[in-house]
């Protein structure tokens, strides 16, 4: 039995366990409707506090593999509506809107497409990410909202090796998932990104989220502004010159100004030429 076949062997024993895994501690990706702009929007509910508070909006998902002493699988995130979130008995879907990419430890980005994929599997229904970057790959329904607007649903996540090998590599895996209904009234969610770490024990979450909170965050007004208060300062000049000489995996936050990863001379002309500006 080859590791694809085994793995989807066991999720289709997985799907007739949902039931309890329902329970398990972790996050799952909520989900309402934007009721200004009639869009699909996502934030993260936290099953494990008391409440289930919910952060939101939130488009960036970390999650350990390694359910179940399965060290590939995991089925979090679910996906997640409270009464009244969503609108009555209303389809909730998902694509593939890129190939599976792998975290550059040494480079600080997600710019590898990883030579693993994972696979996605709810009813018996499986599909895989895309080999080739900014592919398509249409997905299928996850669920279905109740009459009262809830939805609570699990699908199984795989990660698959390399063609030829039996493992995949540790790392950070990250896929990028666009959430839809079936209602045309509704417009699409915007990207969501979930990293799922495989066998690296998060050492590198905190960079790779920060990338990718840099990736969704538009560009400001004033290309110096650090601290996202809207000018250019010595604000913003104190916190690069904290952070400088740092040479991987630094945020804008932290002073990286052109997004290399690095805090340097480079970010410090583009603060210079900036400094003044007020939006
Ligand atoms: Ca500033
Ligand atoms: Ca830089």
């Amino acid at each position: 039995m080859t590791a694809r076949s085994s793995s989807l062997a066991l999720g289709a024993l997985l799907i007739a366990s949902s039931a309890v895994l329902a329970t398990d501690d972790h996050f799952d990706v909520f989900l309402t409707v934007d009721a200004q702009t009639n869009t699909l929007t996502t934030g993260r509910v936290a099953f494990h506090l008391p409440g289930q508070p919910v952060e939101f909006p939130i488009r960036i998902f970390t999650e350990p593999m390694g359910k179940l002493g399965v060290p590939t699988f995991t089925d979090a995130p679910g996906f997640f509506a409270k009464v009244g979130d969503l609108p009555p008995s209303t389809l909730i879907g998902y694509d593939i809107t890129d190939t599976l990419r792998i975290w550059s430890a040494a480079d600080g980005h997600f710019d590898d497409p990883a030579p693993e994929s994972l696979s996605i599997t709810r009813f018996g229904t499986t599909i895989e990410t895309p080999t080739f970057p900014a592919t398509f790959a249409a997905g299928f329904w996850l669920g279905i909202s109740s009459s009262s607007g809830s939805l609570h649903d699990h699908a199984d996540f795989f990660l698959l090796p390399a063609p030829g090998n039996t493992d995949p590599q540790p790392g950070l895996y990250l896929l990028t998932l666009t959430l839809r209904t079936d209602s045309p009234a509704i417009a699409h969610a915007e990207p969501i990104y979930i990293v799922f770490d495989f066998e690296t024990n998060g050492a590198q979450l905190q960079p790779a989220v920060a990338w990718l909170n840099d990736l969704i965050t538009p560009p400001p007004a004033c290309p110096g502004d650090i601290n996202a208060d809207g000018a250019t300062n010595l604000d913003d000049f104190i916190i690069l010159a904290a952070n400088f000489g740092v040479t991987s995996g630094a945020s804008r936050a932290q002073g990286d100004l052109n997004g290399d990863g690095a805090v340097n001379l480079d970010d410090f002309i583009i603060l210079a030429s900036d400094f003044g500006c007020t939006e």
